[in-house]
């Protein structure tokens, strides 16, 4: 068990929005100090009164408007569900600060707007200094980008990782490449799903080159919304659920070594992980997560 404090780490969630308002992720979504509701862009970032992030969908400041913000509602508890306090499920990074960049909605999202909310997160560290140590994408589809791959350039320069799911096709990137799991950018960490006995799940992607480690992702209990604003919990699978503990991981290590580059965090999770047999020539480390190796006390 781990009770390093994460409260200092701040965490991107380009999906769809997070209910939160859920009781289990309440106090650990981000409020902006910068840009209060006013009807005024108040820290010019172009985004009128982005409290609690940006819906790039809908344009708008909501970045929940309700159950079909479960995916990324789901995805956020695995990070950073309130751990100790007596209810739900725990996150992987009990006190991380959340910041929903919704790009995903009712019709899917776009390229245009993935690549919007990964510069939010850069344009959030660099002009305010907020500890942004990665961004959790559990999201894939589009070809290759260069607007995209140019965008998570920039992240990498300011030190945010893009940590990626590898899919759910049952595909091997090395020959079928899917973005954004696919992209060579050295920030990236893309990961594939195991279940709780260590195999690849059968519909995960993977790729020897490609690919960089595997995680639990079938039959992950977590965070979702339920109607009328009710706080809810769902088992979900795919590698959408595995990548969260990897960026949930990633928070915990950036907590408990401060200061640490995307590059230092990605070769301590990378490094870190256990053998796996099921990863062998499927993976590039042959690994899965294992956070215990690099911040459990
Ligand atoms: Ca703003
Ligand atoms: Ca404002
Ligand atoms: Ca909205």
């Amino acid at each position: 068990m781990n009770r390093a404090d994460c409260s200092s780490v701040y965490v991107g969630i380009i999906d769809e929005g997070i209910m939160y308002s859920h009781s289990d992720l309440a106090g650990n979504v981000w409020t902006n100090p910068h840009d209060p509701v006013d009807g005024i862009d108040n820290d010019g970032n172009g985004y009128i009164d982005d409290i609690r992030g940006w819906d790039f969908a809908g344009n708008d400041n909501s970045v929940y408007d309700g159950t079909g913000d479960d995916h990324g509602t789901h995805v956020s508890g695995t990070v950073a569900a309130k751990g100790g306090n007596g209810i739900g499920v725990a996150g992987v990074c009990w006190t991380a600060q959340l910041i929903s960049a919704k790009f995903l909605g009712a019709n899917g999202g776009t390229t245009a707007n993935a690549i919007k909310a990964v510069d939010y997160f850069t344009d959030l560290k660099t002009r305010h200094g907020l500890n942004v140590v990665a961004t959790n994408n559990s999201w894939g589809g589009g070809g290759y980008s260069s607007g995209l791959f140019d965008a998570i350039q920039r992240a990498n320069t300011n030190n945010i990782l893009f940590i990626a799911a590898a899919g759910n096709s049952g595909l091997n990137l090395d020959v079928s490449p899917s973005y954004p799991a696919s992209y060579t950018n050295s920030n990236l960490i893309a990961v594939a799903a195991i279940d709780s006995k260590g195999n690849l799940a059968s519909w995960s992607n993977y790729g020897s080159t490609s690919v960089d480690l595997g995680a639990p992702g079938v039959g992950i209990l977590s965070t979702i919304p339920r109607k009328n604003n009710q706080s809810a919990y769902g088992s979900y699978s795919g590698t959408s659920m595995a990548t969260p503990h990897v960026t949930g991981a990633a928070a915990l290590y950036a907590a408990a070594h401060p200061g640490s580059s995307a590059a230092d965090i990605k070769k301590a999770l990378l490094s870190g992980g256990v053998q796996t047999g099921s990863l062998t020539g499927k993976t590039v480390t042959g690994r899965r997560l294992n956070i215990c190796s690099s911040s459990c006390p």
